[in-house]
């Protein structure tokens, strides 16, 4: 068996890590051309990779590692409950401590009426019990022909099929025979891109009312639920004018359609609560969870319900549920982290330390010429690229090639910020300094004023005709 250690030298590194893995949303020609960056640890918010380069993370892993890197805390949790019960199953009438913790912890931690834990392994998993859940709970409530579930295009809600055909990417649904039926998009709220002439406010709700003109073209007795993340996040951080969110609540409330709120990224102090549902002023009838609530530790999510829909499911067996339903290793591990979220009080630094500060330093970036709009809410926060501000005009070249451009810019410049199309993305560990914050600016707009000075040398400054 080839020994494989952090002491190979990186090219070796990157010849075996193309020989025989395959990544996710990842073309494998590329990768294998350029080799992968090997992170080898971390740190609080820094990354260091195989050359010892330390990198700021600025997107803490994939929006999820809230509490930062380097908790040993978590480490002795995990271990500790290896070796009293690595693991047993949840099904067949069987419990283990560290679920029921988990879960009578979650019940207190969310907004009231949500008291009831459905776990799974990931975000995704989640989301294909909320598609199973939300269509048993209206058969139930004899009305089976309440299905579809009403999503948004640009939305990310996972990568399985069911979950992928909530997601609203076209790019995932051209691959592998999504969606599956009964799964309808309604636009965006995204006023940067598609708002037009329209004040944000009035795009807002324009955007919120083709809820219900999907709800009545279809019919009351078709729609089983909307889902929708209360701040888009892998659609590039897109922040709904103020008058939407008001208006979809109104409309579900008024048609009786379930609301899911997919707090996979807004969860766990990500907008300066606790949920962003709280932040956003939201009442879902069931929330997934995952990425902060173990700050991604250990892989686990949930889908969590109302006592309603919990009494409502609870006259039937749900056939339903994974091996890893309720991990007790991973349960532990959450606990943990939801201890120090708890203890060292992250969500309220984030709500009255971070979060302002890197708001007022993240909107000055809209002095810079290829910036247009910079939105944040709470410790996720992007910024659109624009060859011109006052038309909100796209790039002539291809989308996404002068996001690219600047996130290996950041990449050069020891910062992880993401690219989502021609936005800036980023979403640091929640516990970042003032000072780390700093860091984190001086970084970007220097790859920001080099990424515009390679524009300017290949002429490709040029507005979208
Ligand atoms: N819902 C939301 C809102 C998410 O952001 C999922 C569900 C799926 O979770 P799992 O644990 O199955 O991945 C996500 C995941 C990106 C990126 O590049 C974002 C996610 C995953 C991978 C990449 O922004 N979000």
């Amino acid at each position: 068996m080839v020994q494989i250690s952090n002491h190979l030298p990186t090219a070796e590194l990157q010849r075996l890590d193309a020989a025989h893995h395959l990544h996710p949303f990842t073309s494998h020609s590329e990768l294998t051309e350029k080799g992968a960056r090997v992170i080898t640890r971390a740190k609080g918010v820094f990354l260091t990779d195989s050359e010892g380069e330390e990198i700021l993370d600025g997107m803490a892993g994939l929006w999820c590692v809230n509490i930062g890197y380097g908790r040993d805390e978590l480490a002795e949790a995990g271990a500790r409950q290896m070796r009293e019960l690595p693991y047993y199953n949840t099904f067949f009438q069987s419990t283990h401590v560290p679920a029921i913790a988990l879960a009578n912890k979650l019940a207190e931690l969310m907004p009231e009426h949500l008291n009831h834990v459905f776990f799974a392994g990931s975000g995704s998993e989640a989301n294909d019990t909320n598609i199973r859940l939300v269509r048993t709970y209206w058969d139930l409530k004899g009305k089976p022909s309440k299905k579809v579930i009403i999503s948004r295009k640009n939305a990310y809600h996972g990568s399985s099929v069911g979950s992928g055909s909530l997601g609203g990417m076209a790019y995932m649904h051209s691959q592998g025979g999504l969606p599956i039926p009964d799964i309808h998009h309604i636009n965006q709220p995204n006023w940067w891109a598609e708002g037009g002439d329209m004040t944000p406010e009035e795009f807002g709700l324009a955007r919120a009312q083709e809820l219900e003109a999907a709800i009545l073209e279809m019919g009351e007795d078709r729609v089983a639920a909307f889902i929708a993340e209360p701040v888009m996040g892998a659609g590039g951080v897109i922040v709904a004018p103020s008058t939407y969110w008001p208006e979809i609540q109104r409309i579900c409330d008024k048609y009786e359609i379930l609301l899911i709120a997919d707090e996979v990224i807004c969860g766990f102090g990500r907008t300066g609560n606790w949920f962003g549902s709280q932040t956003l002023n939201i009442r879902p009838d069931i929330m997934t969870i995952a990425k902060g609530l173990s700050s991604g530790y250990a892989p686990i999510g949930a889908s969590v319900v109302s006592d309603e829909v919990a009494e409502v499911i609870g006259q039937t067996e749900f056939n339903h549920g994974y091996t890893y339903s309720g991990h007790p290793v991973a349960c532990a591990v959450a606990l943990e982290n939801l201890r120090i979220l708890e203890e060292e009080g992250i969500v309220d630094h984030v709500r009255t330390v971070a979060a302002p500060y890197l708001k007022q330093a993240w909107e000055s970036l809209t002095d810079h010429p290829l910036v247009g709009e910079a939105t944040i809410v709470g410790m996720m926060a992007s910024i659109a690229l624009t060859p011109d501000k006052a038309s909100r005009a796209k790039f002539a070249a291809d989308p996404g090639t002068v996001g690219l451009m600047c996130r290996e810019r950041c990449f050069a410049n020891n910062l992880v910020m993401r690219h989502v199309g021609d936005r800036m993305v980023i979403s640091p560990p929640l516990i970042i300094t003032p000072e780390e914050i700093d860091m984190l600016l001086m970084r970007a707009r220097k790859s920001l004023d080099e990424t515009y000075a390679r524009l300017q040398e290949q002429d490709m400054l040029r507005p979208a005709s």
